[in-house]
Formats: structure tokens, C-alpha cells, sequence
């Protein structure tokens, strides 16, 4: 039987992120994982850039303190003008509002929101799961914690290990990484902190899921 880390060790041989950023992420640890986390439910990625730059170029989003104030207070159908391409406008806009505002009460900005926040509380948030969730923690705020989102699950499926529940998922992943750690160090050569280490995974399985491509363990 294989455990997470050999998955890894092949997925990495293929170099899947040669074209992505550190974090895979675009915009890592920044606000806009927040934004882009909610609009990449149920949608394709490429339906989120597009919103996104709508949003950038109306400098509503403008990589400062100032974008979660923006969203917090904008008007629903100016934010809707931005979001359609990632379907589920309606929905979508009220919970990113709601959810900004939640940020601002409760943290009073995002760097403390990144610091403080934990999963009880983003899952307790209207529209919040925990594939979202999780993503917020991973992406935005370098949490030790790796996705497993429905490319996750169907990729592992593939390899003949079905897990429906996702914090069994997760923790499958997690163990084989965490357990093995000095092996998955010496397959990057150095000492990738563990919150990039399962952001790199997550990225390169979706990577991998679009290439449909058969994986040689
Ligand atoms: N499905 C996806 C993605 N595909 C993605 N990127 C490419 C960069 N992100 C960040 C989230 N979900």
C-alpha cells in the first residue's frame, strides 16, 4: 500500500507548478484568497480570474488594507457587475459582503483576521464550508492545513482509495506527509514550511486533474 507522500513524490517528478507562483495560489497570503476562495464555488477557476481582474481593474480589489473595506461596503449589484462570470451571484455576492463585514467586526482588519481566525469560526460563517474554509486557512492565512476538494477526492479515487468523508480525506494526506516528513524535505531539497508543502500538493493535484493524464506511482 502507498501513503500520501509517495503521491506526492510522483505528482512532483511531473512539475506541474513550473508555471505557478510559490504558493500556487495566485495572490497568496493575501486578501484576495478570501474573495477568490467564496467564487470558485461550484465554478471553473478560469470564470474566478475573470471576475477578479473586473474587480482589480475597478480597484475595488487594489492589494491594500482598503479591499475588505470596499467589499464590506459596497453596494450588492456593483459587486454582482463584477461577480456574474462566477454564476451564483446572488448568493455569492450577499455571503462575500456578509462574510467581509463578520471579518471587520470580529477581527478589525485582515492582518488580524490572518493571525486570529480559526476553522470554528470561518465554518460558522453563512456559505462557508469547509473546502472554503480551509482554503482561507491554507492560502491566506499559512496554515498548516491541506484541501481536499472534489479533484482531491477523485484523484485519490483513481489511485484505487475512496474516502468520501472530507476531514478523513484530509487527514489521510496529512498523516503521510507529517509522518514522512524528513522524506518529503529531501524531495525539495530543503525545508519547505509545512503550510507550503500542502499548498504545492493540493495545487499539483488540480494541476495534474486537468491534464487527465495517468499517475505512475
Ligand atoms: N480550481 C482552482 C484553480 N485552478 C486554482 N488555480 C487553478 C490557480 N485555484 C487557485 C483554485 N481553484
Amino acid at each position: 500500500m502507498f501513503e500520501s507522500h509517495n503521491v506526492l513524490a510522483a505528482l512532483k517528478k511531473l512539475n506541474l507548478l513550473r508555471d505557478s507562483s510559490e504558493w500556487w495560489w495566485p495572490e497568496a497570503q493575501t486578501f484576495e484568497v478570501v474573495v477568490g476562495a467564496v467564487l470558485t464555488q461550484n465554478t471553473k477557476w478560469e470564470n474566478v480570474e475573470r471576475c477578479l481582474k473586473s474587480l482589480k481593474q475597478s480597484g475595488i480589489l487594489n492589494g491594500n488594507e482598503k479591499s475588505l473595506e470596499n467589499i464590506a461596503n459596497i453596494n450588492r449589484d456593483v459587486l454582482i457587475s463584477h461577480i456574474t462570470p462566477s454564476g451564483f451571484f446572488n448568493q455569492k455576492s450577499t455571503r462575500l459582503i456578509l462574510l467581509c463585514q463578520n471579518i471587520l467586526k470580529d477581527f478589525g482588519g485582515f492582518e488580524n483576521f490572518v493571525l486570529n481566525t480559526d476553522r470554528e469560526w470561518l465554518l460558522s460563517q453563512k456559505g462557508i464550508g469547509k473546502e472554503s474554509a480551509d482554503s482561507i486557512l491554507n492560502y491566506a492565512c499559512r496554515r498548516d492545513v491541506m484541501v481536499v476538494d472534489k479533484y482531491t477526492y477523485r484523484f485519490l479515487c483513481t489511485l484505487g482509495i475512496e474516502i468520501p468523508d472530507y476531514d478523513e480525506l484530509q487527514m489521510w494526506f496529512q498523516r503521510g506527509i507529517e509522518e514522512n516528513l524528513e522524506m518529503v524535505f529531501e524531495l525539495y531539497s530543503k525545508e519547505l514550511p509545512l503550510a507550503q508543502i500542502y499548498s504545492r500538493f493540493h495545487g499539483k493535484i488540480v494541476e495534474f486533474s486537468k491534464k487527465k493524464i495517468k499517475l505512475e506511482l
